[in-house]
């Protein structure tokens, strides 16, 4: 039974970056979170309907980053010795899926502009959802695999026990299920509320996967504790009966000292994200004061539900930066701030820049380094609000 704990108020869609005509017709849901005593899922209370965010005209793209673009290629060779018949779920622009054999691996895409992209690599693509009759046509046409695999995508399925019953129908006896997502954890850690938008239905606990995954007859047997996307976990799972690594119960001990199977814990997160609130506007509405500019770097899902929480503006931030294409000139999601080329927006006038990309600090704060010696300071909320 799902048990509400978090409200986030009202909110667009995070990725649905848009021009000032479209303003009129902006879809907004109330993103409520809650968490479920049964399964000690962190869901949201209703999901947004996946073709309203995932679509032709899908604005997240994976590898806009070095830090996303190294992980990959290293996993890529520490994935091999699993086998070559290879289906990612959620391929997006190909990222991950390029540095495998286009004989032998599948990419399941539902954003058709990115569909298109690994097709045109030479890649088998369903340009669909994944689900369970999605597993039975590929069952037919290219048989069973020895690795399933999926990057910030499986958080992203409303129905998990579809989303499972479709991998054990497709996976090989001895193949093995390999996905990674935001960690609960880490949020729960970090502060950082950010995590929750209607892209990510669910904040998964290893204790949660768990309870799910069995119940559609596969388990964890092992779990890969990530710092990627402000910390994340990588899980891999095999049909029920495999040898199940040390760290999965050393990831669930972990969890229940931090009280993720308990409802009460996640009341005190709501309380830090409100006094996180009430930092963040009072940070940024003193730098306005002092006449501060003051822009986002990184037009992120995650900032998109911290300035529509916070009612953040464009009266608080100038504008945001972004090197993604599809996102330069339009405006964000509720807040219609304006979004640059970083090489028009980003330079000696800015005084500050939240971090909408928090997750990429390092790569950000290198890349920056001049700016920051010219006295320029970086802005988060993660762990707590503060320059950096
Ligand atoms: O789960 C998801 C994660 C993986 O990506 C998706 N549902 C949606 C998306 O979430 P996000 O938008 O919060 O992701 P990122 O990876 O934090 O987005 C970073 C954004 O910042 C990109 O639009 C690229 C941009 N960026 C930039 O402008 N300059 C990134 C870097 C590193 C930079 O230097």
């Amino acid at each position: 039974m799902k048990k509400e704990f978090l409200n986030l108020g009202k909110q667009p869609i995070a990725n649905g970056f848009l021009f000032k005509d479209q303003i009129k017709e902006e879809y907004f849901y109330n993103l409520k979170v809650a968490f479920d005593n049964e399964t000690k899922l962190v869901t949201q209370t209703e999901y947004v309907d996946p073709p309203l965010m995932f679509n032709d005209e899908y604005a997240y793209r994976g590898s806009m980053s070095k830090t996303m673009r190294d992980h990959f290629q290293n996993l890529h060779s520490s994935l091999i010795d699993y086998g070559k018949e290879i289906l990612e779920i959620g391929s997006n622009d190909g990222v991950f899926i390029k540095h495998w054999d286009k004989e032998k691996a599948i990419a399941v895409e539902p954003c058709g502009n990115f569909a298109k992209e690994t097709l045109k690599m030479g890649y088998t693509t369903y340009c669909e959802f994944w689900s369970t009759k999605l597993a039975e046509q590929i069952l037919v046409f290219d048989g069973k695999r020895d690795i399933i695999f999926s990057a910030n995508c499986i958080c992203h399925i409303p129905d998990l026990d579809d989303a499972f019953k479709a991998v054990e129908l497709l996976l090989k006896d001895d193949g093995v299920f390999i996905f990674e997502d935001p960690s609960l954890a880490e949020m729960i850690n970090n502060n950082s509320y950010d995590q929750i938008y209607d892209e990510h239905p669910h904040i998964f606990s290893v204790i949660a996967l768990d309870n799910l995954l069995q119940r559609n007859g596969l388990q964890i047997v092992k779990v890969e504790n990530l710092s990627v996307h402000g910390g994340s976990n990588r899980i891999y799972a095999k049909k029920i009966g495999a040898k199940v690594d040390k760290s999965v119960e050393d990831n669930k001990s972990y969890e229940r000292i931090l009280g993720l199977d308990d409802f009460y814990t996640f009341k005190r997160f709501a309380v830090r994200v409100q006094q996180s609130k009430d930092s963040l506007i009072r940070l940024l509405t003193n730098c306005k004061k002092e006449g501060k500019k003051v822009i986002s770097y990184g037009a992120t899902s995650k900032s998109t539900t911290i300035f529509n929480y916070c009612n953040i503006g464009p009266d608080l931030i100038s504008y945001i930066t972004d090197t993604t294409p599809e996102k330069q000139g339009k405006l964000s999601p509720g807040m219609h701030i304006p979004i640059l080329p970083p090489e028009q927006g980003f330079n000696e006038t800015v005084n500050f820049a939240y971090l909408g990309a928090w997750n990429f600090l390092d790569e950000i704060k290198e890349k920056e380094i001049l700016w920051v010696l010219n006295g320029g300071k970086f802005i988060t909320h993660v762990p707590s609000v503060k320059f950096v």
